[in-house]
């Protein structure tokens, strides 16, 4: 009898309910991934990450010149990086983001002129396959 009761009390904790689970999902940032052109003549491009393993959009293209890329980390959470992969494009890229915490974006600005596929990744997260490629355009 002891026991049986038990085994009810038990059965009986579990269906606490999530609650509010459907509650405002982050959404992407206006412009995210567009290529536009500022003002100044500069291609300007903005990722975005959040808590997974993901660039979004994970690949870009744009034509050669200067680049303007902005990373907006709206994550909670995770802290990223972006930085692109020494040796494996067809050129060298210096800048990058070397950290970007939760609710932080920073821009950078580089000059391309090799067309061809840049790769880049989160230096954090590349195990977990957070990379990326931005391809530059042939004339
Ligand atoms: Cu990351």
């Amino acid at each position: 009898m002891v026991a049986a009761a038990l085994v009810l009390l038990a059965g009986c904790g579990g269906e606490e309910s999530p609650g509010s689970g459907s509650a405002a999902a982050p959404s992407t940032a206006p412009g995210v991934g567009e290529v536009t052109t500022a003002p100044d003549g500069v291609q300007e491009i903005t990722l975005q990450t959040q808590d997974d393993y993901v660039f979004l959009p994970d690949s870009f293209t744009v034509d050669p010149g200067t680049v303007r890329l902005t990373v907006v980390n709206v994550a909670e959470e995770m802290t990223h990086n972006l930085e692109f992969d020494d040796g494996e494009g067809p050129e060298p890229i210096d800048a990058g983001i070397s950290l970007l915490a939760p609710g932080e974006q920073k821009t950078i600005e580089f000059t391309v002129t090799v067309p061809g596929d840049h790769p880049f990744t989160c230096t954090f997260h590349t195990q977990l396959g957070q990379v990326g490629t931005m391809t530059v355009r042939g004339r």
